[in-house]
């Protein structure tokens, strides 16, 4: 168990870090005690802003030699309470917001260097600047920060074709539990000497260390995209869909997500400037991006044949490609507004959980089927990432004054059948947002021993003291 912090330490940082860097005022603390969907509600002893690598060393440091716990934050964005600390006051919360520049840049590398502070929209930006791209994006792109999405190895819109973080750094630096500094930022494509520590941290939520920087890989900038919203009959439908058109495009078709009637309906009710793509409503849509690289032909013709073939004979029931950026993007989003939506929709028990890709199909209808008969008056909503597997499988609660009663009293029943149903179909119960505190007793039953056991092992090697973001993937025990 952590210590709460003497008065000597929390006087020492402050000195060390500045006025800037270290507060314990209420209200330059409270919007970053509360996570996104204002789910957990934790308390600090004091929240630090370093501004270096150093900073960071001396803080955790410090904090390893007396036993206080540390709670990494980015940009707060997390779906599961992994960047919220505990209630009990006695952290401190660690914002890397402050570590937001970009130390270097090289396109003959194909790749980038940020700090853990850096905006997502901000690397995007800046491996414009060399005809590059860093090709991982997600709807909380513009407060969504480095260090949170290495540290909870993010997925996003562009899996399909070039895999979640952990395919996408390259290097890595963090202070460890007892703030020693691992710094391997060079941007090798090559590393075999034994265990790969870079991979453990990746994913690790802040749980083994603090990351304080990356080195990530670019790829050629985007020439040109086509943009396509397409109806179909079936989540089985959308996944021949998928398989004809990379047969017919290749590695151009970069995302292909899943959109079914009620997550659209719930985008075009509560979020302004939105209004439907197809004419008649369809049961289910897909939103399908092709690029080309500078130079390339442009994906669009080819994407628009595909289609018409596949509207000629039934493979989708109607399809518009975008005829213009804005198109293009008032496309996009439809679909990277669905949590926005969901999120002033109400409170929702949220499963984001993947399976092997072929069985996707029959678990969306299936389980959403079992889900809502065990359950009566609920709505699952399953959106997102068909060609990963991966879907955000939410279930409202039954509508009416009693909702939040409904989530208190029968909430985690339903999300563990939810997961036996996952299991069942040997899928998992976190794709692509980690574990945090939202799903740590659900692990903690569910994984199989043999697994928790070296997971528990690892943790107990790198932080024996227990001091990184307790809580947070190891249920407390
Ligand atoms: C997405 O794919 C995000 O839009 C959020 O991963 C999913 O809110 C969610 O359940
Ligand atoms: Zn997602």
């Amino acid at each position: 168990m952590p210590n709460p912090p003497t008065e000597a330490l929390l006087a020492n940082l402050r000195d060390r870090l500045g006025p800037r860097g270290f507060t314990r005022a209420p209200d330059e603390m409270a919007p970053w005690l509360s996570d996104w969907r204002g789910r957990y509600h934790g308390a600090a002893a004091a929240l630090v802003s370093p501004a270096s690598t150093e900073e960071v060393a001396a803080v955790v440091g410090r904090c390893a030699a007396e036993g206080v716990a540390v709670v990494p934050q980015g940009g707060n964005t997390s779906m599961v309470g992994g960047a919220t600390p505990g209630a009990d006051g006695g952290a401190l919360l660690l914002s890397l917001r402050r570590m937001n520049h970009v130390r270097g840049l090289s396109a003959e590398d194909n790749a980038l260097t940020a700090e853990a502070g850096a905006i997502l929209a901000h690397v995007h930006d800046a491996a414009a600047t060399i005809g590059r791209r860093f090709p991982l994006s997600l709807g909380a792109k513009g407060s969504a920060t480095i260090g949170g999405l290495v540290s909870t190895n993010a997925g996003g819109t562009q899996v399909l074709r070039f895999g979640p973080m952990r395919s996408l750094v390259l290097g890595l630096e963090a202070v460890l539990p007892d703030g020693s500094v691992f710094s391997s930022l060079a941007p090798l494509r090559k590393d075999n000497r034994g265990y790969d520590l870079k991979q453990l941290l990746i994913g690790a939520e802040g749980t083994l260390g603090v990351v304080t920087a990356a080195t990530l890989r670019l790829v050629p900038a985007v020439g040109t995209r086509a943009v396509a919203w397409i109806g179909v009959d079936s989540p089985r439908a959308a996944l021949a869909l998928l398989r004809r058109l990379e047969a017919r495009l290749g590695d151009a078709v970069e995302s292909f997500e899943l959109v079914p009637a009620n997550a659209l309906a719930l985008v075009l009710r509560h979020v302004p400037g939105t209004r439907a793509p197809l004419a008649r409503p369809q049961p289910w849509n897909v939103l399908i991006e092709a690029v080309a690289p500078v130079g390339a032909a442009d994906p669009c013709g080819a994407l628009e044949a595909a289609l018409a073939d596949a509207l000629a004979d039934g493979a989708a029931a109607d399809a518009v490609v975008a005829a213009s950026e804005a198109q293009a993007e008032s496309f996009w989003k439809l679909r990277d507004t669905i949590s926005e939506a969901e999120r002033a929709e109400g409170p929702a028990l949220k499963h984001d959980i993947s399976v092997p890709v072929s069985a996707m199909p029959e678990f969306v209808v299936e389980a959403a089927r079992a889900v809502e008969d065990r359950y009566p008056g609920t709505r699952a909503i399953a959106f997102g990432h068909l060609g990963d597997g991966n879907v955000h499988f939410n279930v409202q609660p039954p509508t009416g004054p009693d909702a939040a009663a409904w989530l208190a009293a029968r909430g985690e029943e339903a999300s563990g059948f939810v997961y036996e149903l996952v299991i069942a179909a040997r899928g998992s119960i976190s794709a692509e947002h980690g574990i945090g505190q939202m799903k740590a007793a659900t692990l903690a039953r569910t994984d199989p021993p043999a697994r928790l056991a070296a997971l528990h092992a690892v943790k107990r090697a790198l932080d024996p003291g227990g001091i990184m973001n307790p809580g947070k993937l190891f249920a407390p025990s």
